[in-house]
């Protein structure tokens, strides 16, 4: 087993095949920007954003401001730093974050959550990763000094981990409106935001717009090669951009990125469906392997987790021995792969997928 194998991660690149021979499954963040991209890359007009004066950067906060439906937007170098910014500019230190336990924010956040925002997590696990209002509520402190305070309620949208489930709207509007009678703030990490809009065809506005903030990412299935945007009211978008310098996460030209992006915000969504078809596509075809369990009906974006205890071997020995075959997935449990979707695998790449699956499966 190789180094990034027992991180739980796939090697691609110098300990797996080259690349660009391999079927990669591992995240929706591998895409490449399209050719459209890299010629608005490369024409980019570009300032110093720091000076905000890169008329790029601020074309595209002002165009996710508005698809958004919201006063204000900022570009940031990452989701994961985008979801900082909305706990630093809501929730003090010592307070906690509600949220889902399998979401992005616990599992893989918790360094900055703690040591950058001096918060915690408290989590419970929701089947699906759907929180409803009484998952939520009991999770909530009550307003007495015995306790550390809820700082911040959090959902995921589409949820990671759960496999790119979409939460109902209903649901979340009604969480939404019950944290906002206690007087605390929600945040959306909508990252797959997108995805979530057009498997449930409502708009990106519509999902969001209880949150007090949300940040999306350009760079997963949009297929922008960086960046992500945090949005909300200008107040708090004013003091989210305050943060984002103290952390170092101002950038000069980034107009050379952002111009991905505004491709990305443009074009990408429509292009998404494909992406769930593929991944629906896939669930059928593991569902039919001897060994390997996942319900097809449950995929519905473009995220594919399946379990694999049934082959008798492990997700990373099993992820191992694709990647020797060139079909890239990483491992997330035990048991577990993820299978993600994304612009740069087509049916014929998924088709090659679930045949070495069968073949390292069955072997
Ligand atoms: N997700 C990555 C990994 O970090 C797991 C992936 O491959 O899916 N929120 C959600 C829901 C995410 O899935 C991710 C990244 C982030 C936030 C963080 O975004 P980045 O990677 O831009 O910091």
């Amino acid at each position: 087993m190789s180094a990034t194998e027992k991180m739980g991660r796939t090697a691609g690149g110098a300990e797996g095949p080259p690349l660009h021979l391999a079927v990669d499954l591992r995240s929706d963040t591998v895409t490449r920007p399209t050719a459209a991209m890299r010629r608005a890359m490369a024409e980019a007009e570009v300032g110093d954003d720091v000076y905000g004066e890169d008329p790029t950067v601020n074309r595209l906060q002002v165009r996710a401001a508005e698809i958004f439906g919201r006063e204000a937007a900022l570009f940031v170098p990452s989701g994961s730093m985008g979801n900082l910014l909305a706990i630093r500019g809501w929730a003090p230190a010592g307070t906690e974050i509600v949220c889902e336990a399998r979401a992005h924010t616990n599992q893989y956040e918790l360094a900055s959550m703690s040591a950058l925002a001096g918060c915690f997590p408290r989590t419970v696990l929701a089947t699906d990763g759907i929180l409803s209002w009484e998952l939520v509520e009991s999770l909530i402190r009550p307003k007495n000094y015995l306790f550390s305070q809820t700082g911040l309620v959090w959902l995921e949208n589409t949820h990671n981990m759960a496999g790119g489930t979409v939460h109902p709207q209903a649901s979340a509007d009604e969480i939404c409106d019950n944290v906002h009678s206690l007087g605390l703030p929600i945040h959306l990490d909508g990252a797959r935001i997108f995805n979530a809009a057009v498997a449930i065809g409502k708009s990106v506005a519509e999902l969001s717009r209880k949150f007090d903030s949300v940040m999306f990412c350009l760079s997963k299935g949009l297929g922008a090669p960086v960046g992500s945007m945090l949005l909300g009211s200008r107040e708090f978008i004013a003091k989210a951009h305050v943060t984002r310098k103290m952390l170092g996460g101002a950038m000069r030209q980034a107009g050379v990125v952002a111009a991905a992006g505004l491709i990305a915000l443009e074009e990408s969504p429509e292009l998404l469906r494909r992406d769930h078809e593929n991944a629906r596509f896939l669930a059928e075809g593991l569902s039919r392997i001897r060994g390997v369990s996942v319900d097809p009906k449950k995929v519905v974006t473009n995220i594919v987790i399946f379990d694999v205890t049934g082959t008798g071997k492990t997700a990373a020995e099993i992820s191992g021995a694709l990647a020797r075959k060139k079909i890239l997935a990483n491992p997330t449990e035990k048991f577990l792969i993820r299978m993600v979707t994304h612009c740069d695998v087509d049916r014929a790449g998924c088709e090659q997928a679930l045949q070495v699956v069968d073949e390292v499966v069955t072997h």
